[in-house]
């Protein structure tokens, strides 16, 4: 660690490097030290991170196929988050309502900046009205559409009124450089979903037992489809899955279910908490990357039911799915094991994926999220200790209470307890460094240059990234897997999920081709200059 830090400290201004101090830590599983997270880059820094827009529009309500979600801004904003994250869809029925394959945005120009875009708003609510009768439409704000002042809100409230009946119009401020990243965006969506979505229809549907919600899915490569799959098979209700493979009617319907279970902790917390106070769902937090943990998922939920009937069934699935995961990991490992990863992601995966990486037999050297908060970091535990500066306070906060009519506690305060002294951890996440090794390196909001000391000082045998990072990586002779889109492969979840990923990472991770590799600059003769100050 002191090499790294040295090597890339030395390098930056020193209030820069006094700043990057903090999020470059050596890992300590039994007592995580403490992380600076969350908080803004540092300008002229080359950042991994996406914006506010991007965490609400492209994330959290973008997997859900039957609202029109219409981007209020400039073009670009709207193209570049249409389906650039490959959150799939399956409608049920070919006449079910799906507009994923539309990308909606009001276009704005130079004159609607000067003169204001409510009208243009206004007029795009019309047609996309008249074209496809929703049910509804939800509108998002980019940077300069806040800049303007245009109220996004009080259209949907005008528009609403104007075309009548039952359609459901709502907008989210969530102008990209409300926050600080893209997390700032999901937190903005969550409030939105439970203002507006969650608890408006009370029917129980289907089955009455071992009613379920994945929060915190989003579909990527199929992801969620492997997941219904396996819930299936055990005979488990799943209800809503926010937002992966989802519908207006299954959030509406989510207060039904009588767990939440927790997979992206640091996009959708905040749905579960709210959740639990207005219904009286008690929430957990799971990990289906991994076969070993999506197992472990499946005996809590057989757990929290405590029916023998679940239990055994559970147990069925487990044994029947581990015969092929158990050939293909067999497999795998005779070229993986010892092999070494290093994973720079978003807010979750940088911590799930470590898990598929065990089962490989490959150690990480090194992990950080983009966005992550503390608590992803060393552990719901230090939440009460983190401070909240300008840029959270700039986050609608919203208040949640009791539904009087509706609350419901799934479970007695005796029966919470009888199950936490049997192992099971509610409304609890212990974040990513108490399961990496200890002098392992976490690092948060990696830089681009901070990772190129990385990789030339390591050389991991694979360097888990996005888009932004991948052909820079590859160039240095390293094999970069993308874990957001997964370069286009998946899904990684769930049982069949990691027999997807133990295949792809053998061969990337253990072919000899990228050590051939040799950028042009490596090769060829260049004429170097040098400029005269
Ligand atoms: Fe959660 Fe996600 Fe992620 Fe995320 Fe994302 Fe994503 Fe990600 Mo890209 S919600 S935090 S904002 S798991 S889009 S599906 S892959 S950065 S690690
Ligand atoms: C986003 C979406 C993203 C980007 C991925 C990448 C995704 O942050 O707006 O940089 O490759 O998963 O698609 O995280």
């Amino acid at each position: 660690l002191k090499k790294f830090k040295d090597e890339v400290l030395h390098k930056y201004p020193k209030k820069v490097a006094k700043k990057r101090d903090k999020a470059i830590l050596l890992n300590d599983p039994e007592t995580p030290p403490q992380i600076q997270a969350n908080v803004r880059t540092i300008p002229g820094i080359i950042t991994q991170r996406g914006c506010t827009y991007a965490g609400c529009k492209g994330v959290v309500l973008g997997p859900t196929r039957d609202i029109i979600n219409i981007t209020h801004g400039p073009i670009g904003c709207g193209f570049y988050s249409w389906l650039t994250r490959r959150n799939q869809t399956k409608p049920e029925t070919e006449t079910d309502e799906n507009f994923m394959m539309y990308c909606f945005s009001t276009d704005m120009q130079d004159s609607n900046i000067v003169f204001g875009g409510e009208e243009k708003l206004k007029q795009a609510i019309r047609e996309a009205y008249e074209l496809f009768h929703p049910k509804a439409i939800a509108i998002f704000s980019t940077c300069p559409v806040g800049l303007i002042g245009d109220d996004v809100h009080r259209v949907a409230r005008h528009m609403k009124e104007e075309i009548g009946g039952d359609i459901n119009i709502f907008g989210f401020s969530c102008e990209g450089y409300r926050g600080v990243s893209q997390s700032a965006g999901h937190h903005i969506a969550n409030n939105g979903l439970f203002k507006n979505l969650i608890g408006r229809d009370d029917e129980k549907r289907g089955d009455l037992k071992y009613r379920v919600n994945l929060l915190g899915e989003y579909n990527i490569g199929g992801d969620a489809f492997e997941l219904e799959r396996v819930f299936e098979k055990c005979g488990i209700n799943l209800i809503a899955t926010f937002s992966g493979n989802s519908t207006i009617q299954k959030f509406e319907n989510a207060h039904t279910a009588d767990l939440n279970m927790v997979m992206c902790h640091r996009s959708i917390n905040y749905v579960a908490e709210m959740m639990e106070t207005a219904f009286g769902i008690p929430w957990i937090k799971v990990q289906p990357i991994g076969a070993d943990s999506t197992a472990k998922m499946l005996r809590k939920i057989g757990q929290y039911f405590g029916d023998q009937e679940l239990i055994d069934k559970i147990e069925e699935v487990i044994a029947d799915e581990m015969v092929a995961v158990t050939a293909a990991r067999e497999k795998a490992l005779k070229k993986t094991n010892g092999k070494t990863a290093m994973l720079f992601v978003g807010g979750s995966r940088a911590h799930h994926y470590q898990n598929l990486f065990e089962e490989l037999g490959m150690s990480t050297l090194s992990a950080g999220y983009e966005f992550g908060h503390r608590d992803d970091y060393e552990g719901r535990v230090v939440i009460p200790t983190i401070q909240i500066d300008a840029d959270s306070r700039n986050i609608e906060e919203i208040t949640v209470t009791k539904d009087e009519a509706r609350y419901n506690p799934r479970k007695t305060e005796e029966e919470l307890k009888a199950l936490e002294a049997d192992g099971m951890e509610f409304n609890g996440y212990e974040g990513l460094m108490p399961q990496m090794a200890k002098g392992s390196l976490v690092i948060d909001d990696l830089s681009h240059y901070e990772m190129e000391k990385l990789i030339e000082l390591y050389k991991p045998d694979v360097f888990c990234a996005g888009i932004k990072e991948k052909f820079c990586v590859q160039k240095m002779g390293v094999p970069l897997k993308q874990l957001h889109s997964y370069d286009y492969g998946g899904p990684y979840a769930g049982f069949k999920g990691a027999i997807n990923f133990y295949e792809d990472i053998e061969m990337i991770a253990c072919s000899t081709i990228w050590k051939e590799m040799k950028a042009p600059w490596e090769s060829e003769t260049y004429v170097e200059a040098q400029y005269a100050y």
